[in-house]
């Protein structure tokens, strides 16, 4: 007997994912959001919040391998790295395998989400084991206006602009983050589909290229994801994610699954239809 979970996010727009799954391994209710684990039957098991699929074991690495690597490989030695968001620890989990980094911090407003994956995802939550690593269980919002001058990549591994993480798609954040910023930082942000959200995107093209003189989008791959794929706003002070590709940065990186040096290329190619 198994059951289906249906995302309802966008039901009312004519539009839902749905997947087979065993069981329920664990539902927990937190301050902020529901936390739910689903074993599948086709994707291992996915962590889901307020009914929305955040990842599965089955494409979690194209997710988090290009929310954090694009950026990696155009800064020459990214040491502070933040990660705003991101409580399952992939996108962590990737920008600690650059050997340059010496601080990988992480807030996270809901301590529950690193709680339940570090049961559920040894191999997602296993950055919060490295020595580098430092966890800040707070408002990403409030946490970056306290920062000033210190991070060379700051990935923001947001849900969607709904709820708690609204804020995190306003100018006002992203100015903030700038100021976190060092002279030659780079942002990377979660920054959805080019299919189903143009106007989320346009919007913060607009803002981003008055703030910053590089501004790029690009995307990758995600099944599990209504759309299929997901985007992200790259936005930098200084290097350009083509011209400024380090490739024999490349080697350091153990155990790739979608990110190669032709995807880095290719990722910012976008169709014909959607031009920012
Ligand atoms: N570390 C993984 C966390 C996932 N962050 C992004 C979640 C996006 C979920 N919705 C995707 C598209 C629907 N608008």
């Amino acid at each position: 007997m198994h059951n289906w979970f249906i995302e309802e996010l966008e039901m009312d727009l004519g539009r839902s994912i749905q997947i087979k799954y065993k069981t329920i391994l664990e539902s927990v209710k937190s301050e902020f959001q529901q936390i739910d684990v689903y074993d599948t039957l086709p994707f291992g098991k996915m962590l889901v919040h307020d009914e929305v699929i955040m990842l599965t074991e089955f494409d979690e690495a194209h997710y988090h391998e290009m929310i954090a690597h694009v950026a990696m490989n155009s800064h020459p030695n990214p040491e502070n790295v933040l990660v705003i968001g991101g409580g399952d620890g992939g996108t962590l989990r990737e920008a600690l395998k650059h050997p340059e980094v010496k601080a990988g911090h992480l807030c996270e407003i809901d301590d529950k989400v690193v709680e339940v994956c570090k049961r559920h995802f040894p191999n997602i939550s296993g950055s919060f084991d490295d020595p580098r690593t430092e966890c800040f269980f707070e408002d990403g919002a409030e946490f970056i206006k306290k920062r000033k001058n210190f991070y060379h990549i700051i990935l923001v591994d947001s849900s969607d602009p709904i709820g708690p993480a609204e804020v995190l798609f306003k100018e006002e954040f992203y100015k903030n983050m700038k100021e976190a910023l060092t002279d030659d930082g780079i942002i990377v942000t979660q920054s959805e589909s080019f299919m189903y959200h143009r106007a989320v995107i346009k919007n913060i093209a607009e803002f981003s290229k008055k703030l910053f003189p590089i501004y790029r989008y690009y995307y990758t791959m995600v099944p599990t994801y209504p759309s299929g794929l997901i985007g992200f706003s790259y936005c930098s002070k200084k290097y350009d994610p083509i011209k400024d590709f380090r490739e024999e940065k490349l080697e350091q990186l153990k155990n790739l699954k979608y990110y190669s040096k032709e995807i880095h290329h290719s990722a910012f190619k976008l169709p014909a239809f959607f031009k920012i």
